[in-house]
């Protein structure tokens, strides 16, 4: 029992440093570098519960391995995600000759018109394959998934990203290079 409520409330804290590290540093009033870094020290000063030994905790423990420290564990930053502009040195490279996109059925018809736009991140998300695309469809609604032709826009001259976390990730993917898989 006490595990379970030990694993739910490392869950909300891991929910709510994503909030922090990619997303709104003010809340709690930090901010981060221009490679997204957060000062550990006082992050674990301004979120209140946080320690270092949970920190250590998320970041060795989170499922999508969403966060990294830097060598020394001085800093921490989340891996890919982020809203606000800050350059977390992705990995470009040649992607595989397709990936996939999860998205939710509503937006289909917008995304079929437009292609894959980031919204509100730096990046399109992009899965490497289909089980992990409907997951991420599904935090949205009835999922949806597109096959992304990322080998023929490689070589058209679009580059791609994989954060350190394995997502991959692209600025747009206009409508000739997605096809509706269901
Ligand atoms: C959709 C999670 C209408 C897009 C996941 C998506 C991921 C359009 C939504 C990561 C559109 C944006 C990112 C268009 C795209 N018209 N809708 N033209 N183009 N969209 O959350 O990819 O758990 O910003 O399909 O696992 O869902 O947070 O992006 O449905 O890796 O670590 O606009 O977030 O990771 O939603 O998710 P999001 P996403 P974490």
């Amino acid at each position: 029992m006490q595990e379970f409520f030990a694993g739910d409330a490392l869950k909300s804290m891991s929910k709510f440093l994503s909030l922090i590290l990619r997303h709104k540093p003010q809340i709690v009033g930090i901010e981060l570098d221009e490679h997204g870094w957060a000062d550990v020290a006082e992050l674990i000063r301004r979120v209140k519960g946080l320690d270092l030994a949970t920190l250590e905790q998320i970041v060795a423990t989170d499922e999508k391995r969403r966060y990294s420290f830097s060598a020394d564990k001085k800093l921490i930053r989340a891996n890919q995600g982020h809203s606000i502009a800050v350059d977390v040195e992705l990995e470009e490279l040649e992607p595989p000759e397709v990936l996939y996109h999860g998205t939710a059925e509503r937006f289909s018809a917008s995304i079929r018109a437009q292609g894959l736009l980031k919204m509100s991140r730096l990046y399109v998300h992009l899965s490497n394959d289909v089980e992990t695309a409907e997951k991420v469809g599904r935090r949205h609604g009835k999922a949806k998934i597109f096959l992304v032709a990322s080998g023929k826009m490689f070589a058209d001259g679009y580059k791609f990203f994989r954060s350190v976390n394995g997502v991959w990730l692209t600025e747009h993917v206009p409508p000739k290079y997605l096809k509706e898989m269901f």
